[in-house]
């Protein structure tokens, strides 16, 4: 019983139906990899027209994806999982290199620049779920990300 009204609500969160927040994403992108690197990052804007909370992301092409802060710890830059970032109504929130960002991990071959990463992400407002497609795509950046 649990589990049919489960699946019922994936398959209206992907209906997107007239109650979604309106989810913008623009400038998304990921960094490039270069070879036996197995993590990256993707990052971009998001605007939701309600209050809302990023509470994950997946993709086809990466096998293990988590939504990551990046914080000073003392003076060491440490990264962490995070259960969910705030989009508050109406206000821009930037995952951006040094903050929070998309973690792409145990990545199956490099990233080139200009290859197009597919992700998911899934948005929660006023309790109800609901999936944005995003295509992130790979730009060479200098600087690699620190391992955990
Ligand atoms: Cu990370």
């Amino acid at each position: 019983m649990k589990a049919s009204i489960a699946a019922a609500l994936l398959v209206s969160a992907a209906s997107l139906p007239a109650w979604a927040a309106n989810v913008s994403v623009t400038d998304a992108w990921a960094r490039a990899t270069m070879p036996g690197q197995k993590v990256s990052g993707a990052y971009m804007q998001i605007q939701s027209d309600a209050d809302a909370r990023l509470l994950g992301a997946s993709s086809p092409a990466v096998p293990r994806v988590e939504v990551h802060e990046m914080k000073m710890d003392g003076d060491v830059m440490r990264m962490r999982e995070v259960q969910s970032i705030d989009l508050p109504k109406g206000k821009t929130v930037s995952l951006e290199p040094g903050g929070f960002h998309i973690m792409l991990m145990n990545l199956p071959k490099p990233i080139a620049a200009g290859d197009v990463i597919p992700l998911t992400l899934v948005v929660e407002s006023g309790g109800k779920r609901q999936t944005v497609e995003v295509k992130a795509q790979a730009r060479a950046v200098g600087g690699a990300m620190h391992h955990h």
